[in-house]
């Protein structure tokens, strides 16, 4: 089972893994350098089994990363919550109060005002992948370039998209994590997906980025007549949060169970088109969900 290979990745980050202190205060034990290939030729996709993901959740926000959009109120209108820690820790630093997460997250939904100063994310992964500003003052929609080249000139090497602006780095609320996309066309017209992802939690993170790239490639498949191939993920920094290690133990003990398969239900005219509606999941019977705090 393809899942296996997450598993493994797993265990040999708790036996070998490098401890040590990291950005978030929390510690972690981290390997560098990791490949995992999911086949996706057969309709599965890699959401993984040994524990609940919330597989909507993580297609939503690559939907909203494909608008271009990055604030947090769209997300939150989709009732997707994992970007509020970032904004919600920089509200309570810069003005020292101790707001809820529930309330932070209310303010944002009702309050514009309030939304345009505390709930920009800056120019994150919609902002560069829709509308990387050159020097000179040109846009650059890397998507719709992506598009153009998959259907006219497939066997390109030069078909990638990428996130990691330098010049804006620093008014990102948090720098891409999956920051390169490669593709890859094969001569019987399969769409391979490379992702290197420079950072990765491997316990909570890992699951949606699988599962987000996995459903931007059914799209770009779709939109330029072509199969889905293989996912190639490939991490950096690929760690466990020291608070992560029993849940990790936890899930190696589970025996996954058969991927599930994702489908597209209708075909829009451009990659703006998709809405959640769109993505039929069928076979998925995961375990458990596992709870677990996400370092910010
Ligand atoms: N992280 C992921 N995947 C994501 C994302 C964040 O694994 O899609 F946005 C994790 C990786 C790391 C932290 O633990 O968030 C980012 O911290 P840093 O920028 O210091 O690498």
């Amino acid at each position: 089972h393809p899942e296996h290979q997450y598993l493994d990745l797993l265990q040999r980050i708790l036996d070998h893994g490098d401890q040590r202190v990291d950005r978030t205060g929390v510690g972690t034990r981290s390997l560098f350098g990791a490949m995992i290939r999911f086949d996706l030729s057969d309709g599965s996709v890699p959401i993984l089994t040994t524990k609940r993901v919330y597989w909507k959740t993580a297609v939503k926000e690559m939907l909203w990363f494909l608008t271009g959009d990055t604030s947090l109120q769209s997300l939150l209108r989709e009732n997707v919550k994992i970007w509020t820690d970032w904004p919600l820790a920089q509200y309570r630093r810069a003005t020292g109060q101790d707001i809820s997460q529930d309330a932070f997250e209310q303010r944002v939904l009702t309050d514009d005002a309030f939304a345009a100063q505390w709930g920009d994310l800056g120019p994150i992964y919609g902002k560069q992948w829709r509308r990387w500003q050159g020097a000179d003052g040109r846009v650059h929609d890397q998507i719709a370039g992506l598009v153009e080249t998959l259907k006219h000139n497939p066997a390109s090497r030069r078909m990638l998209f990428h996130a990691w602006n330098v010049a804006e780095l620093d008014q990102m609320a948090l720098p891409p994590c999956h920051m390169v996309y490669q593709f890859h066309v094969t001569s019987d017209g399969r769409l391979n997906c490379g992702l290197y992802q420079r950072s990765c939690d491997l316990l909570l993170g890992a699951a949606f980025n699988f599962t987000g790239a996995a459903a931007l490639q059914l799209m770009l498949a779709q939109q330029a007549d072509l199969r889905p191939g293989e996912l190639v993920w490939m991490g950096g920094d690929v760690h466990l949060y020291l608070n992560h290690l029993d849940q990790a133990r936890e899930q190696i003990s589970r025996t996954p169970r058969p991927f599930p398969t994702m489908r597209l239900l209708r075909k829009p005219a451009n990659m703006d088109g998709y809405r959640i509606e769109d993505f039929h999941v069928e076979g998925y019977a995961p375990h458990d969900a596992i709870k677990a705090d996400v370092a910010v």
